[in-house]
């Protein structure tokens, strides 16, 4: 049974006091409340509230991610943060390769591929996000284009090493902008990544990698989505910032 996951990603939200009430918030509903024992719920944070929240956590259902990483261990690299920093810092996933960096901070399929390797390396997990843009989808090209962003950042990967890999699915037009993928869309793609897993690595290694779903996903179509046989939980933006609604999220499978 694949590990299932409510994965929030806060992004560049919340001053430290917002943030502190929050991730309390979700982390004692968790702790208190019935969510499924195969549930994880992974709080993606901004960078500098990592270590003082990750001292919140008082349930074993919950786990800290950092929104990114520097795939360097140490060294001259000003204002970055590597992957041992947050490893000490009580990080366990940390979330990568998404569309937002993708696109403002030029991150290419290698240098996400350098920060999977840094990610395992230190035996943290990588939420490694992909999907496609509402052009290539148009243009029909969206399988292939998704499935290579899978090929150039983790088919260099051994079979142990990419089943610690949680990967999450976000097409670029449904993220932030209210517009979910239908539930049969996502499923389609889901499918899609798994089956090309297989072609790599044979069908049980793909059936036991987590696939997210991301974008829009809200409490009220958390249930059809969770409910697909190849989508393994959300990757949650805007409606992470809300702990009742993040926690019902927590509460869909
Ligand atoms: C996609 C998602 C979280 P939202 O970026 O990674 O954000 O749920 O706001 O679309």
């Amino acid at each position: 049974m694949r590990t299932k996951y409510a994965a929030g990603n806060w992004k560049m939200n919340m001053t430290f006091e917002e943030g502190q009430i929050l991730f309390s918030e979700v982390t004692n509903m968790v702790k208190d409340e019935v969510v499924n024992p195969n549930v994880k719920v992974v709080m993606g944070v901004p960078a500098p509230y990592l270590s003082s929240f990750s001292k919140l956590i008082n349930t074993d259902k919950v786990s800290i991610a950092a929104q990114n990483c520097y795939p360097k261990a140490s060294g001259a690299y000003t204002g970055e943060v590597s992957v041992p920093m947050l490893k000490s810092a009580g990080v366990e996933y940390v979330i990568i390769g998404h569309s937002e960096r993708r696109e403002y901070f030029n991150e290419t399929d290698q240098f996400i591929a350098e920060k999977v390797d840094a990610i395992l390396a230190e035996g943290l997990t990588p939420i490694f996000c992909c999907g496609e843009t509402l052009g290539q989808r148009e243009e029909g090209i969206h399988f292939d284009f998704v499935k290579g962003q899978l090929t150039n950042s983790l088919f260099h990967l051994d079979a142990d090493a990419v089943q610690k890999v949680v990967i999450a699915y976000e097409p670029i037009w449904a993220i932030g902008t209210g517009v979910t993928a239908s539930s049969e869309q996502a499923q389609e793609m889901h499918k899609v990544l798994r089956d090309h897993l297989a072609s790599k690595y044979g069908q049980e290694v793909a059936d036991n990698i987590s696939i997210l779903y991301g974008g829009s996903v809200k409490a009220g179509n958390a249930p059809e989505l969770f409910s697909q046989p190849d989508i393994d939980g959300g990757l949650v933006g805007g409606a992470s910032l809300d702990s009742r609604g993040f926690t019902d999220i927590a509460k869909s499978f």
